[in-house]
């Protein structure tokens, strides 16, 4: 990758009339995440010197603990998102309630919504691992001019206009799709752009990683168990390679670039996963769909379901599409 590479802010603009609204507001939208991912970037990689680890002091409202990052990259996302005109609420896997955002002009003329997961897996930071940002976009289904409505967060994935994640890792990545193919991007930190480096990502045909915490192993449905088991057994291609972060966006972010499954079950600990449905789950199923990959909550398409809620939690399996088929037939067989 070099200079010579498209920057991702050519890339927005070469591709804006492929996106079927095209009004340059998404474009706008997609500049603000990318100069936000930049602020917590540059957070996240002094985290060490600066008084910023550990824990905030608060919980969310799912009851986990807030760390110091997770509060600091929900108010840079938010404050740079809510100051240009083109959304009309966020939602945050850190704030209990959707924000309304009614605009310059008081109007509430702004058309699109945008959930997001500021800081995902922030308790590997303490440890030097790598934490994520997801963020899914929709238009508003409420109308124009009136203030934006639950309803405008609680559509199936299938709505998506655009999603993606940023992985603050090794080097830091902006992955997204607008629905026509996964591009990654990656910063040069030196002058501060981001360069396509992986264009038109897909899931390798062959994958040999299975990702899940098996730790929960006993607390697993008897279709997970059977499916390790699978994943385990010596025979053809088997046994899969088992890797594990504990930080979705790379763990999901690796298994594109190098073929596996990831599954975070519902068990008895956590009865309907750990989660989260519209700024997990989502964004992250419409990247794999998109590479070429499945999501799955074990019985059906993860961007088929219709929320209920805005913290609402889901199993997950996602991966390379025969890998997650074939845990869905351990899933319907162990019924
Ligand atoms: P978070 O949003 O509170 O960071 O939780 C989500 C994270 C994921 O990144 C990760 O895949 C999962 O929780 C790990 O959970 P566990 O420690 O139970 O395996
Ligand atoms: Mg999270």
């Amino acid at each position: 990758m070099s200079q010579h590479n498209q920057s991702l802010g050519e890339f927005i603009i070469g591709n804006q009339d492929s996106f079927e609204y095209s009004t340059g507001e998404l474009s706008k939208l997609l500049h603000a995440i990318r100069r936000a991912a930049k602020v917590v970037n540059h957070k996240v990689n002094k985290a060490g010197l600066s008084d910023i680890l550990g824990a905030a002091g608060e919980e969310n409202i799912q009851g986990e603990e807030q760390q110091k990052l997770d509060v600091y990259a929900n108010d840079i996302f938010i404050d740079t998102l809510i100051n240009r005109e083109i959304l009309c609420g966020i939602a945050s896997e850190e704030n209990d309630d959707y924000i309304t955002i009614k605009g310059q002009k008081n109007d509430h003329k702004n058309k699109y919504v945008v959930l997001i997961d500021p800081l995902d897996g922030s308790s590997n930071i303490d440890v030097n691992v790598s934490v994520g940002t997801i963020f899914s976009i929709y238009r508003r289904v409420s109308e124009i001019g009136t203030p934006v409505t639950e309803e405008d967060f609680l559509q199936p994935g299938n709505k998506q206009v655009a999603a993606g994640y940023v992985v603050y890792g090794t080097s830091t990545m902006l992955v997204y799709t607008t629905g026509h193919g996964v591009n990654g991007f990656t910063l040069n930190p030196a002058i501060g752009t981001y360069y396509l480096s992986h264009p038109n990502m897909k899931f390798p045909e062959k994958g040999n990683i299975y990702s899940v915490n098996e730790g929960n192993y006993v607390h697993f449905p008897q279709g997970v168990k059977d499916y390790i088991k699978y994943c385990q057994a010596e025979e053809e291609d088997r046994p899969y390679t088992s890797r594990y972060i504990g930080s979705l966006v790379s763990d999901i972010h690796r298994n594109i670039l190098k073929g596996g499954i990831y599954i975070y079950p519902q068990s008895s600990k956590y009865k309907t996963g750990k989660l989260r449905l519209l700024y997990e789950c989502n964004p992250m199923a419409f990247i794999a769909e998109q590479a070429g990959g499945k999501a799955s909550d074990g019985f059906q398409r993860i961007m088929d379901i219709n929320p209920k809620e805005l913290h609402q939690r889901v199993p997950f399996f996602c991966g390379n599409k025969y890998m997650v088929e074939k845990a869905e037939e351990f899933m319907k067989n162990a019924k």
